[in-house]
This record gives structure tokens, C-alpha cells and sequence, in this order.
């Protein structure tokens, strides 16, 4: 998939929103730009005490999703890499994480960010994890893609918060 095409969001009031960080820990170098990145992009929005948790595999990641979806959280952010190997293993990691996040979120009604990168090489990871000569920076872009939904979330459900024809 191309990184071209991808909006310029501006996310607006969004500094008060709970926001939860998940990351898993294979490819170390590459979680650390994800994560760096997130933690980058939530200082912009003025997010300054998310919570950051940290689980093995990315296979891991929709169980603690759903957990903190139900405690209240506004936005959670999955971060993880997984790259193909020799066996079938990827399909089914990537499979059961896609699935499964997008689960939670549907069911919750909890947006999450999607930032697990699927990838053939490490190469191709570390070409999106947002370290220096990387090209795309996907911590950074799930980060503002969740809080960014989770704002118009609340917009929808408290339009008194806003200013102009939502207002009744
Ligand atoms: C087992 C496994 C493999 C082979 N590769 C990855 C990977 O590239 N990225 C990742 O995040 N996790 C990997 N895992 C671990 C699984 O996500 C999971 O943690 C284990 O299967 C234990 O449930």
C-alpha cells in the first residue's frame, strides 16, 4: 500500500481526550520509532499523560485494546510490526491482529489507531517507522487518525462543545 494520498488532518479540542498508547515489543528498533512517533504527535495535540503500555506480540494487542476501550478510554493506538517469514505464522498474526482491533473498535464504538506495519522486510518496516531516512512516520499517523475520530466521535455526541450549525 502507498503512503501517498494521505491527509493533513487538523485535529481541534482534543487536549482533554484519554488517550492510550499499546505497543508490542518484536523489532525493537522499529517499535521505538512507533512508538517515538506516537508520543511525538500526542505532545502536538497537546495530549500530555497518555497511558503506554507494552505487550509481547502484536497478537496481543486487541485484548488490551478492548479492556481499556471498556475502562473509558477516548482513542487507543496499536502499535506493532510484524514481518513475513517462511511459514504461514504471518498471515495468521496479521489476520488476528487486523481482526480483532477492528472488532474492538466496532463493538466499543472506541476509535483505535491502527499503527502495525505488515510488512515483507525489515527494511520496508524501518521505512515507515519514523526514524531518520524513513519516509513515513506510522506512529505518528495513527496517533492523529484516532484522536482526530475520537474528536468528531465527540462532536457527534456533544455538539454543544462546538461552534457553528452543530450547535442546536
Ligand atoms: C510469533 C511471532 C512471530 C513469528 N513474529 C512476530 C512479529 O513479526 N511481530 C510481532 O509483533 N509478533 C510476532 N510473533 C509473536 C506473536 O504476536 C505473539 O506474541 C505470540 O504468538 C504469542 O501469542
Amino acid at each position: 500500500m502507498s503512503g501517498k494520498g494521505a491527509p493533513e488532518l487538523s485535529v481541534r479540542n482534543c487536549g482533554d481526550l484519554r488517550v492510550a498508547v499499546i505497543a508490542a515489543q518484536w523489532h525493537e528498533k522499529v517499535m521505538d520509532g512507533l512508538v517515538d512517533g506516537a508520543l511525538r504527535a500526542l505532545r502536538e495535540l497537546g495530549i500530555d499523560e497518555p497511558t503506554v503500555l507494552r505487550v509481547p506480540g502484536s497478537f496481543e494487542l486487541p485484548v488490551v485494546a478492548k479492556v481499556l476501550a471498556d475502562r473509558g478510554y477516548d482513542a487507543v493506538v496499536a502499535l506493532g510490526v510484524v514481518i513475513r517469514g517462511g511459514t504461514p505464522h504471518f498471515d495468521y498474526v496479521c489476520q488476528g491482529v487486523t481482526q480483532g482491533l477492528t472488532q474492538v473498535s466496532v463493538d466499543t464504538g472506541v476509535p483505535i489507531g491502527f499503527g502495525v506495519l505488515t510488512c515483507d522486510t525489515e527494511e520496508q518496516a524501518l521505512d515507515r517507522a519514523g526514524i531518520e531516512g524513513s519516509s513515513e512516520d506510522k506512529g505518528h499517523e495513527a496517533v492523529t487518525a484516532a484522536v482526530a475520530t475520537a474528536a468528531t466521535l465527540r462532536a457527534v455526541s456533544e455538539p454543544w462543545r462546538q461552534t457553528g450549525r452543530h450547535t442546536a
